[in-house]
């Protein structure tokens, strides 16, 4: 399909695409395919005021009454797969299978989020006084600013939002400024929703496009308590001391530094193919993306020659072709970081295969080929995360070393082991063992579900979003004593005779 047709066909055409300030380009070719029109910084007050009206509405609605919404995005989101899933591919340049499956986990967590509105529960809690009961309350906290990153432009939105609509709180979304596309065909589809929902208050969601100084609004706003931001380590050492330094709460999902250890017991074949999908897929792009290969010398060199067997016949370029497995990266600068990466990676003692600039596919695109690279240690380069296909290979002698060089990085999102021996599976998931989020046995360490808590520990930031109780972070939590004697006896047996 061209530019023209997935932009024509997929139902969001009344959406004004022109005249705006912001140039929307695709990765595909580098075509600029719309001007849209943003949001300013002196908009930021209406806006959250809006907010914070629907806020006072949506919070006595009773939860699963709010359920009905999500599940009719869902269904919504199931009648617009294609178009949408044809969109992420072209702001994103997502591979087709990767575009629909974004979309996919869009209806995943809806449903979720529909079961969880009827399982927003609280605890009962033994009092220690006569006549007394305890227990716990939820209660919805106030809009939720939700700030998402080009690579997953509208997975992450539906995670935070699905979430944050049942747990009665309205929205105010700025999607990056690479993708304001698709996050209005989101917008659009969410309107669906609410139309046959009927009875919503306004501005329940807002989508508010524009640079950082309508991020660094929402962020500095009293009046947005939650502010669910993912991206940078660089842009979450900006924004979550500022949401701490007004009380708010910040909920962040930074970069990751993934690695997997392959243990000599290991799968190799497995191995293989989930090392590819993880180091590759995406082009490298995610923030779950595997980054670092650590191998027992044992298999180390068998493990390299067929990964590089392997890396040799990877489809690269067009992502709406057939077969294509590896598409562009976001742009330019993108491949300029890479290619600087590798440099210094090389200065390190770093042996390059591939990574190379492909100039034969799509003209306009930043298309790479993935870079395998063998290093001596665990450099500095190594530390970092590129946001591109990058895989440095390290190698080690016993699994205590594994697991050191594995947590040897300031990020802590997402790790793996393949190995068929259950004591070094145990170890890894061990309290002495993989200290990230996200720790997984026998497969890669992206591509995760939403039933699961999504997130990670040091400079990943330490935000929960997605599944498990992860809803807890949507919510204030209230403790409630309640007394049905006719006494007012003291805990702690305090006596206060007046
Ligand atoms: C991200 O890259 O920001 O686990 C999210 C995964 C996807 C989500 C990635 N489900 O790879």
């Amino acid at each position: 399909m061209t530019h023209a047709e997935i932009l024509s066909t997929n139902g969001f055409t009344e959406v004004d695409l022109t005249g705006g300030s912001l140039a929307v380009r695709s990765p595909i070719d580098g075509a600029t395919v719309a001007h849209v029109h943003e949001t300013t910084a002196g908009d930021m007050g209406t806006v959250i005021a809006r907010s914070q009206e629907a806020f006072r509405a949506w919070r006595t609605v009773p939860a699963p009454r709010r359920g009905e919404l999500v599940r009719l995005l869902g269904e919504e989101l199931r009648a617009a797969k294609d178009d949408l899933g044809a969109l992420v591919t072209l702001e994103a340049g997502k591979i087709t299978s990767e575009g629909l499956g974004e979309v996919q986990e869009m209806i995943d967590i809806c449903d979720f989020a529909v079961g969880l509105s009827r399982q927003l529960y609280g605890l009962n809690i033994a009092s220690e006084r006569p006549g007394h009961r305890m227990m716990e309350s939820w209660h919805p906290m106030g809009p939720v600013g939700v700030i998402s990153a080009f690579n997953f432009p509208v997975a992450v939105w539906s995670w935070n939002t699905a979430l944050a609509l049942v747990c009665g709180n309205p929205v105010i979304w700025k999607p990056s400024e690479k993708t304001p596309l698709t996050a209005m065909a989101c917008q659009k589809i969410l309107a669906r929703a609410l139309a046959r929902f009927g009875n919503a208050p306004e501005g329940l969601h807002q989508l508010v496009i524009g640079g950082p100084d309508v991020g660094e609004a929402l962020v500095s706003s009293k009046d947005v308590p939650i502010i669910s931001a993912t991206g940078s380590t660089r842009m979450g050492s900006v924004v979550g001391p500022k949401v701490a330094a007004r009380w708010g709460r910040p909920i962040l999902e930074l970069g990751g530094n993934n690695a997997m250890i392959v243990a000599p017991s290991a799968d190799l074949d497995m191995a293989v193919r989930a090392i590819v999908f993880s180091a590759v897929g995406t082009a490298g792009q995610r923030c779950t993306s595997l980054r670092r290969l650590i191998v027992h010398d044992s298999i180390r060199e068998t493990l390299v020659e067929q990964l590089k067997a392997a890396y040799a016949s990877l489809p690269i370029g067009d992502p709406r072709q057939e077969g294509t497995l590896i598409g562009p990266l976001v742009d330019e600068a993108a491949r300029d970081r890479m290619q600087a990466q590798l440099n210094k990676a090389r200065t390190e003692g770093g042996t390059v295969h591939g990574g190379e600039s492909v100039t034969d596919g799509v003209p306009g695109g930043a298309y790479v080929r993935p870079a395998l690279v063998e290093m001596p240690e665990q450099t500095e380069t190594v530390r970092e995360e590129t946001f591109a296909p990058i895989l440095y290979v390290l190698g080690y002698e016993t699994l205590d070393d594994a697991i050191a060089l594995q947590n040897d990085v300031p990020q802590g999102l997402s790790s793996c082991i393949f190995t068929l021996n259950l004591l070094e599976a145990e170890t890894f998931l061990s309290a002495a063992g993989s200290d990230c989020g996200i720790a997984n046995v026998n497969i890669g360490p992206s591509g995760a579900e939403i039933g699961g808590a999504f997130g990670g520990e040091k400079e990943t930031g330490g935000g929960r979003e997605s599944g498990s109780d992860a809803w807890k972070g949507y919510m204030r939590r209230q403790t409630n004593t309640i007394n049905y004697s006719a006494e007012l006896p003291l805990a702690q047996g305090v006596k206060f005779d007046i």
